[in-house]
């Protein structure tokens, strides 16, 4: 028989087994146990001691268990991450060190000293690793496991210790669920360290996970998180919030967010007639660079000269870029697309010519096949810039294009198609991925296929100069996957750009370089993405629908792969299958970034939550009366804490709670040796000064003491 233990009051339970013990820890270490899943390890060491019971209480954390060993390699792991003196107690009488307690324990009444030994998650305790002469059931009263015991020398075998033993100094607790299913997936060496930052889509969350999925640190907001992310130098994070405007799709907000979760910054840039959507980034100067559509009538789309044809929204959406001056809120400088047109569609509208003859100009009448009928009709999604030569990448996903523009350019200039460093005023410095959008080529020369997150590889970094993209892939002629792809645009010292004879495709012909999956299907995602040069070569990508963070080395190696564990509600359950958890990008940040100094980087447990598993056996329950308790309350009476103190000579399912005179369970607490009641009831207020009972309640036992809050 099995007796399951309830997890109620778990952040209480740590809280108050943190205060009384003193307890610290390192990091939460992961480790790939044999069966392909990754369990995560948590060494805690505390210099007063505290016994197993204290111990097994406070694993439950966080949804862990005190460690179970069930392989030599788990044992060695284990062992590495306690082989430090602040985990032993050296015995004065003996000179015996002992080491830390683990989730074994012995049945009551089972044949001494080696039946009835069990781990408390009920794993079979096949793999044994008992120190010489152990267990011995010294003293008659041994029935929890420990690393030890040996003369001056930390040793990774076990020992039998009574579970009543307050010198032990530390603790290892366990995370682990049947399957890995979200959360860190595979890592090595060859990852490149650092933090990597990410929201669900639609998310009110932002999370900053290290190599080893833990939690570096996470914000909490108030709108719901729909497009690029970053963790600015300044510190605070750039957040495209959801105002939900009805008018257009989403976005419309674009936020400063602090470390502690505050707003310290926001531009809202949403109404009937135009909406920020996708894409905000930072410029060098300080002012913030965003997307944003605006309203064309019919009428206004007739007149610029659009296919009647090819209105069926009744009106269209062009992008235009806007630039703020945070310092002020005013809009600086602007850029539409709607002043770059040309339509070979109708001669007695406006923006009437040869297509094919104005590369630098946008055709009005170009529909894509995935969104023929939209006024969304370029979706443009993502922006960089360049401040050497001054000028933006535009991602337009439904041109299957990215394009350059000017922005040494006053807004005046940017409207027409002189002035700026290149002469050409607002219009088109350079396009790739689709030059059937110049009437240039044919499908063959299409590299696009809806792209995402477009950039420029920095200065330092391999590939400096070049554009990566994250190609979706989505409509691809023959079979639907993805591409990381980065391509050398053709542009020389000054910022120009060799341009093509007539009918002729902008370069390069092909990428310089391209991830393809094997087989290339099993790397999709139509929507959302990114991709990221990292300083070591690497490259970072984020398979956006499926919410999968992953990095290749140059060779295609992968190195580390990550499922983003969080829904917009909430983080997942290890094991349970990932879903709900489509992210737009997954930037990583040098641990030296200076964003992040100043900040408490120190690693946490990973996002995604473990599922308590506590089973103590039960061979058979103690007879009544048989169980010493002990109970009493210290100080009596008490001010503003009291001490309950109480012994079980093992684990056993049982509950603490607080009774006012008439009855009422006013306060449920953790049934650990050394509960503490801070006088308040179960919804954290504090109850009157009077008379209460303590009630500790067991399967075959029951106690109650008197106790006075006179404050
Ligand atoms: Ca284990
Ligand atoms: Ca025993
Ligand atoms: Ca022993």
């Amino acid at each position: 028989m099995t007796t399951r233990l309830s997890s109620m009051s778990v952040a209480t339970l740590i809280a108050s087994v943190a205060l009384l013990a003193g307890l610290a820890g390192a990091q939460p270490e992961p480790w790939v146990h044999p069966d392909g899943s990754i369990h995560y390890y948590h060494a805690m060491s505390t210099p007063t001691g505290l016994n197993w019971n204290f111990a097994w209480d406070s694993a439950l954390g966080h949804g862990g268990y005190l460690a179970t060993i069930t392989s030599q390699a788990e044992n060695d792991f284990i062992f590495s991450l306690v082989d430090s003196s602040i985990y032993w107690y050296l015995r004065p009488t003996t000179n015996r060190l002992a080491g830390p307690w683990l989730g074994g324990t012995q049945d009551f009444d089972s044949q001494e000293p080696d039946s009835g030994w069990h781990w408390v998650t009920d794993e079979t305790m096949n793999y044994l690793n008992w120190s010489p002469d152990q267990p011995d059931n010294q003293g008659g009263n041994e029935n929890a496991l420990h690393f030890g015991e040996s003369l001056l020398t930390r040793v990774p075998t076990w020992d039998d210790a009574s579970s009543l033993d307050d010198s032990i100094r530390g603790f290892v607790r366990e995370l682990s669920a049947d399957s890995t299913t979200v959360g860190l997936r595979y890592w090595d060496s060859l990852a490149w360290e650092g933090y990597t930052l990410f929201a669900n889509n639609g998310g009110r969350a932002f999370y900053l996970i290290d190599n080893k999925g833990r939690t570096i640190h996470r914000w909490r907001v108030t709108d719901k998180t729909v497009g690029a992310l970053y963790l600015l130098e300044n510190g605070l994070v750039s957040q495209i919030g959801n105002l939900g405007n009805t008018s257009f799709l989403n976005g419309g907000r674009v936020s400063l967010i602090d470390w502690d979760g505050n707003k310290t910054w926001s531009f809202d840039y949403s109404d009937s007639t135009r909406c920020q959507h996708h894409e905000a980034i930072w410029l060098p100067n300080g002012h913030m660079m965003a997307i944003a559509w605006e309203l064309k009538t019919r009428d206004e789309a007739i007149a610029a000269g659009r296919d009647t044809t090819k209105l069926t929204a009744g009106k269209l959406w062009p992008d235009h870029i806007i630039e703020v001056d945070p310092a002020t809120d005013s809009i600086v400088w602007k850029w539409h697309v709607w002043d770059h047109l040309i339509q070979d569609y109708d001669s007695t509208k406006a923006n009437y010519g040869v297509v094919g003859d104005h590369r630098e100009l946008v055709d009005l009448n170009f529909v894509d096949q995935a969104s023929p009928n939209a006024a969304d009709w370029i979706h443009a999604n993502a922006l960089d810039y360049d401040s050497v030569f001054g000028q933006i990448l535009f991602s337009a996903r439904d041109f299957n294009e990215v394009w350059v523009i000017d922005h040494s350019t006053t807004t005046e200039e940017a409207s027409g198609h002189t002035g700026g460093r290149q002469g050409m005023g607002g219009d088109l410095l350079y396009r790739w991925g689709n030059p059937q959008t110049y009437r240039a080529g044919d499908s063959a020369d299409q590299q696009f296929y809806h792209q995402h997150h477009t950039s420029w590889i920095g200065p330092g970094l391999s590939g400096a100069g070049n554009i990566t993209a994250f190609d979706n892939g989505l409509l691809r002629p023959g079979s639907s996957y993805s591409t990381a792809i980065e391509f050398t645009p053709p542009v020389d010292s000054t910022g120009h750009y060799e341009t093509p004879g007539p009918g002729e495709p902008y370069g390069p012909a092909a990428p310089t370089w391209q991830y393809i999956a094997t087989p290339p299907e099993s790397f999709y995602s139509p929507q959302l993405s990114s991709v990221q040069r990292l300083p070591n070569g690497n490259t970072l990508i984020c398979e956006g629908n499926s919410g999968r963070f992953f990095e290749l080395a140059p060779d295609t190696q992968t190195v580390w792969t990550y499922i983003n564990p969080v829904t917009d509600t909430l983080p997942k359950y290890q094991g349970t299958a990932p879903g709900q958890n489509a992210v737009h990008r997954s930037p990583r940040y040098a641990p030296d970034y200076a964003g992040l100094q100043g900040h408490d980087l120190t690693p946490g447990y990973p996002v995604e939550l473990y599922t308590t598993k506590q089973y103590v056996g039960l061979a058979q329950a103690p007879p009544a009366g048989s169980v010493p308790v002990g109970l009493t309350v210290s100080p009596n009476p008490f001010g503003r804490l009291a001490r309950i103190n109480f012994n079980l000579p093992r684990a056993v399912p049982a509950e603490l709670g607080i009774y006012s005179v008439d009855g009422r369970l006013v306060r449920t607490l953790p049934a650990t040796n050394g509960a503490v009641w801070n006088g308040a009831d179960d919804t954290g207020k504090p109850v009157g000064r009077g008379v209460y009972y303590c009630r500790l309640q067991g399967p075959a036992f029951s106690a109650t003491t008197k106790l006075v809050k006179a404050e």
